[in-house]
């Protein structure tokens, strides 16, 4: 028997897939059969319906104190390419429009814990309805080591003057061999993990990636997986799993970008595994348009969002645009068969967009 007969099987016993399963998987040849069972999961849960959320990507600084091999996006003080955004500039980048904001940084050198906390009480003031989603779990650990806090308190404070979620960044994938050769001073798997277990503790959901296409084998691509889905089946504070396809730019770790069919074998096979994940995220901004809108036939049920200004990835040569409109979204989603839904930060639906016409006028624009 094959291993998607096999895996068809287990699915309608409800049993869970093992390890074993999910190598073979990233094995098979039938890359079509493999999106078809992954599609089939993901229909069964969310029906044609598919996510995005009208938000803005906000990185207000590029200064790091660490230098990862596989990042272009940060930088030290004083080089050419160096920038901070003051709190003005970055609530200038907000509007009455947004429904989240995600804000990720460098771990800045010497900002002081009151400009976090400033940062956030002048973009809720100023746009009360923006639910923001902010900083990595690598950064509130840098941020608890540094104002000499506990996690629990750093999320704490952030909560009180306006953090709605944490994003699922700085996990790259969790192998010490991986980590070993390409961040050895970044955070590893238990505290990554611990941060984000704190979190759901008091009430903080998290999205959580995967780094994948650069020195990672697919066993280490599943054991990231199963860590994650340990870790949920505790706490089940966990939305959304979003892989993130490595954009060589100039740190080159490997000379090409993984490949579509890579792509979706990941999303699919994180659809199948990651059988406690509610959302699985096609995040367009690494896979292009169009390898996103296939993905929501392989599992996926989110497409992130307009983003505005997308930096990081950007700063690695991604060939996507740096926006999208909110047409083009709906357009997108509905040329691949499925449901538009207009979600917030957290997932609660904003608008559904059922009405067919926007997508057969639309062809490509
Ligand atoms: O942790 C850095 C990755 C992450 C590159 O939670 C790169 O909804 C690819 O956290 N190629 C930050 N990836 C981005 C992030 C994120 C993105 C989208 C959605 C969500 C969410 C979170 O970007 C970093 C790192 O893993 N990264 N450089 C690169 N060259």
């Amino acid at each position: 028997m094959s291993i998607l007969q096999q895996v068809e099987e287990k699915l309608q016993r409800n049993e869970r897939l093992t390890r074993q399963d999910a190598l073979e998987l990233f094995a098979t040849r039938d890359v079509i059969g493999l999106g078809r069972l992954a599609g089939q999961v993901k229909r069964a849960r969310w029906g044609d319906k598919v996510h995005f959320v009208i938000n803005r990507q906000i990185n207000p600084s590029n200064i790091c104190v660490l230098s990862c091999k596989f990042c272009d996006f940060a930088t030290k003080r004083g080089r050419a390419n160096a920038y901070e955004m003051t709190i003005e500039e970055i609530v200038g980048h907000c509007n009455a429009e947004l429904r989240e904001v995600h804000i990720v940084a460098g771990l800045h050198p010497d900002w002081p814990w009151a400009h976090y906390l400033d940062m956030f009480r002048a973009i809720k003031q100023a746009y009360p309805q923006i639910q923001i989603k902010a900083w990595t779990a690598v950064e509130i650990d840098y941020f608890a080591k540094k104002f000499r806090k506990s996690v629990e308190q750093v999320l704490k404070e952030l909560m009180a003057v306006g953090l709605a979620a944490l994003p699922g960044g700085g996990a790259e994938v969790f192998s010490e061999r991986v980590r070993k050769a390409l961040f050895p001073f970044k955070l590893g798997a238990p505290r990554w993990l611990e941060v984000h277990k704190i979190a759901h503790q008091i009430g903080l959901r998290t999205n959580a990636t995967l780094l994948y296409g650069h020195m990672e084998t697919h066993e280490e691509r599943v054991d990231h997986m199963l860590k994650l889905r340990a870790l949920q089946e505790e706490t089940g504070g966990f939305m959304s799993f979003i892989p993130l396809a490595y954009q060589t730019g100039k740190t080159q770790v490997v000379k090409r970008q993984a490949s579509a069919i890579e792509d979706l074998k990941t999303i699919a096979i994180a659809r199948l595994l990651l059988d406690n994940f509610p959302h699985i995220k096609a995040y367009w901004v690494t896979m292009g348009e169009e390898i996103a809108s296939v993905a929501l036939q392989f599992g996926a049920d989110d497409i992130d969002g307009t983003i505005g200004e997308e930096r990081i990835m950007h700063a690695a040569d991604a060939g996507s645009p740096v926006a999208l409109t909110r047409d083009r979204l709906v357009a997108l989603i509905q040329e691949s068969g499925s449901t538009p839904v207009e979600r917030d930060a957290l997932y609660d639906t904003i608008k559904v967009y059922d009405d067919r016409t926007c997508c057969e006028n639309s062809v490509s624009q």
